[in-house]
């Protein structure tokens, strides 16, 4: 799960894993946590926007995983030309 940070990513990762809304410090380095949805089991990580914009290391973690899941907050216009730009340099 990448994203810019702030976006909302460890917010919605601890709903899912404890269906409760938590307080949240910004990410540093990765949160990675199992969840089972519905008998699926996903290991997801999370990785922190701060963090990894500023080393552009997103590209480094999408190796080997199933799917991507970019999280972006619609009430922030400007987080939007900067998640394009990462998810498109994360994949080229
Ligand atoms: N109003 C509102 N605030 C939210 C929502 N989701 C998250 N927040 C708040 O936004 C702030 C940042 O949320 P995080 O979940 O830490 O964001 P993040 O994407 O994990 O950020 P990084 O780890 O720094 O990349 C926190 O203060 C949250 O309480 C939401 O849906 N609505
Ligand atoms: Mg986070």
């Amino acid at each position: 799960m990448v994203g810019p940070a702030g976006g909302g990513k460890t917010t919605v990762l601890y709903r899912l894993k404890l269906d409760e809304t938590v307080n949240t410090i910004p990410t540093t380095g990765f949160n990675i946590e199992e969840i089972i949805i519905e008998g699926v089991e996903f290991t997801i990580w999370e990785v922190g926007g701060q963090w990894s914009c500023r080393g552009g290391l997103w590209r480094h973690y999408v190796q080997g995983t199933d799917a991507v899941i970019c999280l972006v907050d619609s009430s922030d216009e400007s987080q939007i030309e900067e998640a394009r730009n990462s998810l498109w340099w994360m994949i080229v």
